[in-house]
C-alpha cells in the first residue's frame, strides 16, 4: 500500500467530511455528477479519486464469507493517483497505441492495448431475463417488535436495525428501456440479518398472471416483444400479450391492476410493495400462522396519468431512478412501513373462502387489516451502478429462521429459478461473494471453487462428516439460530398435473377490483384497456378480449367495446357481486408532500425578490423548487440576490413537475421560434405575447390534473393557454407564498381529481 501523499490526504479529508452524518450538507438541487465541481481546464495533477458523493453508499467492507466490519468505509477499488495496468504497472500515456512510427503498424506486443480493449469487450453480463430494467437504492430497516408474537425471526424484533439494499424494477422492458411504460414494477428488498439474508422479492400488485410456475415463460414469452421483429419495447400493448391474457383467464385480475393507475406509478416512493404469495411464520415456540406481506409507502399511492408517462418515456426515460436517487440526495428519504395480513394456519389454507395459496387472489385489507411490523427508510444511494444494482441477487428462497414458505405453487417455481438464473447472469455458482450479495452473518458453508472464487479457504476436509478439520464446521440446533424447516402435515395424496378447484374463479376479484375504484380511476381502466387493445392489429384478440371484460363488469365492456368500434358481448359466466375494498382506490386521502418537485416559472421582468421567496419556502417545506427561466444562467435585477436558473423554456417540460407556480407571464425567449424550438412553433392566442413553451407547459400540466398557481401578472399566461383562471386546482392570489400554501394543500391529495368529472354512470352487472 503506498504512503499517502497530500493529494490522498485531501481527498481523504473531503470523504470524512462528507460521509459524517450530520455534517451533510443540504442539496437544493439533486443530480450533479460529482462530489466536487470539476476544473475547466484539463487536470495535470495526480490525485487520488473523489470521494463518493455524500448520499451515496457502498456494500459493507466485508469479506467473501461475511469477516470484517466497518473499518474501511471506502471500499472502492481505485487505490493510487497513477493509471495503471490491471497487474499494477503505472502508465505514461493512455490515447496512442504502440506503433512503428506515428504512420506505422500497430505492434501486437502492446499489452495496454489489448487489455484495455479486451477487458472493454467484455462488460457486459447478460441483463435478467425479466426485470432488467431497474434502479436500487440502500436503507435501513428497523422492527417495531410487533411480529414478535408470530415469528421468532430476529430482525423484527423491536427496535433491531438492518442494513438494506431495495431493487425496483419494471418486468418486460430491456435493460435500456423507459421507467413509466405500463407494467408491473418489481420491488425486491435484500434484508442483511444476523441470521442470515433475507429477501423478501415482491411487485408493486398483490396478484399475479398465472398460479403456477410452469406457466411463466408462457407469459414472458407472450409479454416480451414479438419474436420476429422484437417490437414492442417495455409494453403489453400487442397482439402476443392479449392473446395470451385473453386465452389464459387466470390472468384476468392482474391485468386489470395493469390497467388501473397502478400499472404507472408516479415515482417508486408512491408504489405499495406485495409479497403476493402466503408465508408461514414461525414462532419462538413452533406455533405457525399463515401471513401476507405489504409495503405500505409513506408518501401514498400515486400515479402519472397516461399521456404524461408516454410523454416522460421520451422526454427522461430515467424518470423512476432519477426521482429515487435526487429524493435521496436531497434528504426526502423514502419510507415505507413494513405490514403483515396475518391468517390462522387451518389445513384447508382457506381464508373467508378465499385459498390463500392461489396468487391470483388477494384477502381484502377490510377482512384482515395490515399490521405494521417494521419501517424501511432508503437513506442513500449506490455508489457504482454495475457492482451494485446490475449484480445484487435475489432470491425467495433466502430466508431466516421464523419465515417460511407455503405449497403456492407459483412459490415452488421461483425458489429453483432465482438460484438457477444468477448462474448464467452472473457468471458461475460464487456470486454470494459478490459484495452487495455478501451476508452480513458468518459464512462457512462447504460450498468450495468454481469460477470467481473470492474466498481464499483453509482446513483439507470440506466435507462432513470430518475428523481431519476438527469435525469442523459444526451443525446449529434451533438456540444456535439455525434455519428449520418447519414441519408442515402434507396430506396424502396422487400425483396428478392439476389445480385445486378453488382455483377455477377467475373473474371475481377482478370485479372486485374494479368494483373498488373511484370513477376518475375507472374512467382510466377504460381508456387503458382501449388504449392497449386498439394497439393490437387481430380482431380475434380484441373480441376475446372483450368477451373477458364482460364477466367482469357491463359498463367496463361496453365503453371499451365502443372505443374498438366493435359489440359489447354478453357476459358467460354469472357475475358476483363481492364487497368493494376501499384500500384499493389511491383517492380520497391526503399525503405528505415532502421531496415533490415544484417547477417556478420566472418572467424576468417581475419581482425576483419574491420569486426567491417563494424558492425559500418551497425548500422549507421539503420540497424540491426548479426555476425556470427564457435562458440558462442566473437570474438578476438591482438589489436582488442572483437566483440559479435550472430549466429553460426549451428544457423544461410540464411533466417533469408535479406543480406549476407562474411568477408572471414570461415574454417569449430569444428561442421562441418554431424553427429552434418546434413547442414554440405553435399559434399564439390574442392578448399580450406569452412565451410559447410556457403555455405549453400549463396546457399540459392543466390537462394532467396538476395544481397551477400563480401571481403578478400570471393570469395573461394562464389565459394564453387556455387555463381557467377560475377552474379547479388553479390559485391565483397577489403573494407567492400564500399560492404556495394553498398549492401545497391541493399537493397531498396527488392531483386535481375534480378537474375532469367523469361520467355519472356507475359500474353496473
Ligand atoms: Fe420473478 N424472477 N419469477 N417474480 N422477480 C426474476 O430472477 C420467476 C414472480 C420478481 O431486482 C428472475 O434474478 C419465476 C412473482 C422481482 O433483481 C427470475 C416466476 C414476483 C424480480 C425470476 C416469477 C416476482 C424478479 C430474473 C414464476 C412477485 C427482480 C432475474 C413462478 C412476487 C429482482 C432474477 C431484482 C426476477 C423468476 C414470478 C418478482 C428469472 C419462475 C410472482 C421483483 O429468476
Amino acid at each position: 500500500m503506498e504512503t499517502p501523499g497530500p493529494l490522498k490526504k485531501a481527498a481523504d479529508a473531503l470523504v470524512d467530511a462528507l460521509t459524517d452524518g450530520d455534517a451533510r450538507p443540504p442539496v437544493e438541487v439533486p443530480g450533479a455528477p460529482g462530489a466536487k465541481p470539476p476544473s475547466v481546464a484539463e487536470p495535470t495533477e495526480p490525485r487520488a479519486p473523489l470521494p463518493p458523493k455524500p448520499d451515496q453508499r457502498a456494500p459493507e467492507p466485508l469479506s467473501a464469507t461475511g469477516r470484517g466490519g466497518r473499518a474501511a468505509d471506502d471500499v472502492r477499488a481505485q487505490n493510487g493517483g497513477f493509471l495503471t495496468t490491471a497487474q499494477g504497472a503505472r502508465l505514461p500515456d493512455s490515447d496512442h497505441s504502440l506503433k512503428a512510427g506515428p504512420r506505422g503498424p500497430v505492434l501486437l506486443q502492446d499489452h495496454h492495448l489489448r487489455e484495455k480493449i479486451t477487458h472493454f469487450d467484455h462488460e457486459r453480463i447478460p441483463e435478467r431475463v425479466v426485470h432488467a430494467r431497474g434502479a436500487a437504492a440502500h436503507g435501513v430497516f428497523r422492527g417495531y417488535g410487533t411480529a414478535g408474537g408470530v415469528t421468532r425471526a430476529a430482525f423484527l424484533a423491536e427496535g433491531v436495525e438492518t442494513p438494506v439494499f431495495v431493487r425496483f424494477s419494471t418486468v418486460l422492458g430491456s435493460r435500456g428501456s423507459a421507467d413509466t411504460v405500463r407494467d408491473t414494477r418489481g420491488f425486491a428488498t435484500k434484508f442483511y440479518t444476523t441470521e442470515g439474508v433475507f429477501d423478501l422479492v415482491g411487485n408493486n400488485i398483490p396478484v399475479f398472471f398465472i398460479q403456477d410456475a410452469i406457466k411463466f415463460p408462457d407469459i414472458i414469452h407472450a409479454g416480451k416483444p414479438h419474436p420476429d421483429r422484437e417490437i414492442p419495447q417495455a409494453q403489453s400493448a400487442h397482439d402476443t400479450f392479449w392473446d395470451f391474457v385473453s386465452l389464459h383467464t387466470e390472468a384476468t385480475h392482474h391485468t386489470i391492476w395493469n390497467m388501473s393507475d397502478r400499472g404507472i406509478p408516479r415515482s417508486y416512493r408512491t408504489m405499495e410493495g406485495f409479497g403476493v404469495h402466503t408465508f408461514r411464520l414461525v414462532d419462538a415456540d413452533g406455533a405457525t400462522t399463515l401471513v401476507k406481506f405489504h409495503w405500505k409507502p409513506k408518501l401514498g399511492v400515486h400515479s402519472l396519468v397516461w399521456e404524461e408517462a408516454q410523454l416522460i418515456a421520451g422526454m427522461d426515460p430515467d424518470f423512476h431512478r432519477r426521482d429515487l436517487y435526487d429524493a435521496i440526495e436531497a434528504g426526502a428519504f423514502p419510507q415505507w412501513e413494513l405490514g403483515i395480513q396475518t391468517f390462522p394456519d387451518t389445513p384447508d389454507q382457506m381464508f373467508e373462502g378465499i385459498d390463500l395459496l392461489d396468487p391470483t387472489k388477494i384477502v381484502p385489507e377490510e377482512l384482515a387489516p395490515v399490521r405494521p411490523i417494521g419501517l424501511m427508510t432508503l437513506n442513500a444511494n449506490p455508489t457504482n451502478f454495475f457492482a451494485e444494482v446490475e449484480q445484487v441477487a435475489f432470491h425467495v428462497g433466502h430466508l431466516v429462521p421464523g419465515i417460511d414458505v407455503t405449497d403456492d405453487p407459483l412459490l415452488a417455481g421461483r425458489l429453483f429459478s432465482y438460484l438457477d438464473t444468477q448462474i448464467t447472469r452472473l457468471g458461475g455458482p460464487n456470486f454470494a461473494q459478490i459484495p452487495i450479495n455478501r451476508t452480513h452473518a458468518p459464512v462457512n458453508d462447504m460450498l468450495r471453487d468454481g469460477f470467481h472464487q473470492d474466498a481464499v479457504h483453509t482446513g483439507v476436509a470440506p466435507y462432513k462428516p470430518n475428523s481431519l478439520d476438527g469435525g469442523c464446521p459444526f451443525f446449529a440446533g434451533a438456540a444456535d439460530h439455525a434455519y428449520i424447516e418447519h414441519p408442515t402435515p402434507v396430506p396424502a395424496a396422487t400425483k396428478v398435473r392439476e389445480a385445486p378447484a378453488t382455483f377455477d374463479d377467475h373473474f371475481s376479484q377482478a370485479r372486485l377490483f374494479w368494483l373498488s375504484m373511484s370513477p376518475p380511476e375507472r374512467e382510466h381502466i377504460i381508456a387503458a384497456y382501449t388504449f392497449e387493445l386498439n394497439k393490437c392489429y387481430h380482431q380475434a384478440v380484441k373480441e376475446r378480449t372483450l368477451l373477458v371484460l364482460a364477466n367482469i363488469d357491463r359498463y367496463l365492456c361496453a365503453q371499451v367495446a365502443a372505443g374498438l368500434g366493435l359489440p359489447a358481448p354478453q357476459p358467460s359466466e354469472p357475475v358476483t357481486d363481492p364487497a368493494p375494498s376501499p384500500a384499493l382506490s389511491q383517492l380520497g386521502q391526503e399525503w405528505p408532500i415532502q421531496g415533490r418537485v415544484i417547477g417556478i416559472v420566472a418572467d424576468p421582468a417581475g419581482d425576483l425578490a419574491a420569486l426567491a421567496a417563494v424558492r425559500r419556502a418551497v425548500l422549507a417545506a421539503g420540497m424540491v423548487p426548479l426555476v425556470i427561466a427564457p435562458t440558462g444562467g442566473e437570474l438578476t435585477a438591482d438589489g436582488a440576490e442572483p437566483l440559479a436558473v435550472q430549466r429553460t423554456f426549451a428544457t423544461a417540460r410540464s411533466t417533469e413537475f408535479d406543480a406549476i407556480l407562474l411568477a408572471g407571464s414570461p415574454a417569449p425567449g430569444i428561442d421562441a421560434d418554431g424553427g429552434r424550438d418546434a413547442k414554440a412553433g405553435a399559434p399564439q392566442g390574442p392578448g399580450a405575447p406569452v412565451d410559447p413553451r410556457i403555455t405549453l407547459l400549463l396546457a399540459e400540466a392543466w390537462r394532467h390534473a396538476k395544481a397551477i398557481g400563480g401571481w403578478g401578472t400570471a393570469e395573461q399566461a394562464l389565459a394564453a393557454a387556455a387555463v381557467p383562471a377560475a377552474g379547479p386546482g388553479v390559485v391565483l392570489g397577489d403573494d407567492g407564498e400564500n399560492v404556495l400554501r394553498e398549492i401545497s394543500g391541493l399537493l397531498a391529495a396527488h392531483r386535481v381529481w375534480d378537474r375532469f368529472p367523469p361520467p355519472t354512470e356507475a359500474a353496473t352487472r
